[in-house]
């Protein structure tokens, strides 16, 4: 069952994917197969499929409400009992869940890591390890430029539209007062190589407890 769950939030592109992918993927191997999993709070980005198109380019992404985050309790909590969950699989082309899930198991160690994370009281209570990805947010938005055009079918203008609407507001209404409920603040985002392995070492203590 899993012991410990530890978030990972910060802004939009500020590198919290690459952060705890890279924890994950150095860790995996090396530790025994089950030992360690990993969730994106982007999976759990309501499903809107009954919503026309027109509507749901029109969603604030950016605000807690568009997540489903009661689901995510459940899941969390579901994992911590010891059984496994089907996680949504979100298609941001579609703006909307895909109808294919991905089973977690209950792994010991469990990373999380989204962006409004350390803002809802409910699903904070959840984690035992916050941390979040401290990265300038004009380093965020050249970041988004490229993963958004290159990964998620976007245009300049529908970026930058976006982020006046809602990145840049919600980001200082709900993602930087939620730093201050974390236990870590990590500077620069995914390449912190000394973060990265402090976080590592940590885990690799708590599987030998
Ligand atoms: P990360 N997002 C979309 O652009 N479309 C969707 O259908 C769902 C989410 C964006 C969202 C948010 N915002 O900033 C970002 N907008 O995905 C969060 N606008 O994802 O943490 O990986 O950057
Ligand atoms: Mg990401």
């Amino acid at each position: 069952m899993t012991q410990t769950i530890i978030a990972i939030a910060g802004a939009s592109a500020s590198g919290k994917s690459l952060f705890s992918q890279t924890i994950y993927n150095e860790l995996v191997n090396e530790l025994e197969p089950g030992a360690i999993a990993i969730i994106e709070e982007d999976a759990y980005y309501r499903d809107q499929s009954h919503l026309p198109m027109a509507h749901r380019v029109k969603t604030n992404y950016d605000h807690p409400d568009a997540f489903e985050h009661e689901l995510m309790v459940e899941h969390l909590r579901k994992l911590r009992a010891g059984c496994a969950v089907d996680v949504p699989i979100y298609d941001y082309n579609e703006h909307t869940r895909a109808t294919e899930t991905r089973r977690v198991l209950p792994a010991k160690i469990l990373i999380v890591e989204g962006i409004l994370l350390l803002s809802d009281p409910a699903l904070r209570d959840e984690f035992d390890i916050k941390v979040f990805i401290d990265t300038p947010l004009d380093i965020c938005l050249m970041r988004r430029m490229q993963r958004d055009i290159e990964e998620r079918g976007r245009t300049i203008q529908s970026i930058v539209e976006q982020y006046k609407r809602t990145v840049r507001p919600m980001f200082y209404q709900f993602i930087e007062p939620s730093k201050h409920n974390a236990d870590l603040v990590v500077t620069r985002g995914g390449k912190n190589r000394v973060a990265i392995d402090i976080i590592k070492s940590k885990i690799k203590h708590l599987l030998q407890e």
